[in-house]
């Protein structure tokens, strides 16, 4: 299987080295793609310079900071060009550790269409979280899956590996690409597909270094979203809409 890990940056110029250099010692065989926003404190031209010493890692640079979903998005449609097997989303803050990655290739190996990092399942833990962000987090997470009918713990945790055929089956440019949303949006389409989703308990550690992008805006607009989402799927099933979409 040909890996690819997808990091997006946006102004972590003290996380990005720590993380890829983990990262390259964790799995070698990984090849890694570091997506930046044009980030106002150099991250981009670290990246570069990282690249230009290592020819596993990538660097894709965006014109502007368009929030961690279309940054995916660009970055999943490269690794899909070039190929790759399975493709990995993981934070450049340190959050998702490096070294936990071989239990989510694991998985993909074992049959799973999308490997899920998660905090919520047995064995899952947060480090360095405050009690409000934990409950943000679970209240986010189980509100989703009732609002969805997803069976997924932590639906928008960020640690992934998909196989590549559950990228190509997605319309990518049909994704809901702004924060949380982004990710619930993914994790439900490819639910609604009836792939295979695994999750595996991860211990996510609260970055040390750099600012959090982290906004109530983007928690507010996530659950105004999955409320959207969720009532316009019961009205079509309702309708028989869902199945008309079934068809096509
Ligand atoms: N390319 C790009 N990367 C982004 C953008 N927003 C966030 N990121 C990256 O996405 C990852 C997750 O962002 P974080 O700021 O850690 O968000 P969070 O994990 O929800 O919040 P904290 O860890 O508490 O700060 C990090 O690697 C960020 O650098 C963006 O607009 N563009
Ligand atoms: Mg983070």
């Amino acid at each position: 299987m040909r890996v690819l890990t997808i990091i997006p940056t946006y102004n972590e110029l003290e996380s990005l080295p720590i993380t890829l250099g983990r990262l390259r010692a964790a799995v070698p065989a990984s090849d890694v793609l570091v997506v930046d926003d044009n980030s106002p404190d150099g991250t981009g031209q670290l990246a570069d310079s990282i690249a230009a010493e290592d020819s596993q890692v990538h660097v894709l640079h965006r014109k502007g900071k368009e929030g961690l979903g279309a940054a995916y998005i660009a970055g999943f449609k490269w690794g899909l060009d070039a190929g790759y097997d399975v493709l990995v989303e993981m934070d450049a803050d340190g959050s998702h550790q490096p070294e936990q990655l071989p239990q989510l290739l694991d998985a993909v190996e074992q049959g799973a269409d999308l490997a899920m990092g998660s905090r919520w399942v047995r064995g899952g833990k947060v480090v360095n979280w405050p009690l409000y962000r934990q409950a943000i987090s679970r209240i986010g997470s189980t509100y989703s899956r009732i609002m969805l009918g997803v069976k997924i713990k932590d639906v928008t945790g960020g640690y992934r590996a998909f196989r590549r055929t559950t990228l190509e089956k997605l319309n990518l440019d049909q994704v809901e690409s702004v924060g949380y949303g982004f990710q619930v949006d993914l994790a439900w389409r490819v639910a609604k597909m009836g792939l295979t989703i695994v999750e595996r308990p991860i211990t996510f550690v609260e970055r040390e270094l750099g600012a959090s992008k982290m906004s109530g805006i983007i928690v507010v607009e996530a659950m105004i979203n999955v409320t959207k989402w969720g009532l316009m799927a019961r009205w079509n099933k309702l309708t028989g809409k869902d199945r008309a979409d079934n068809r096509s």
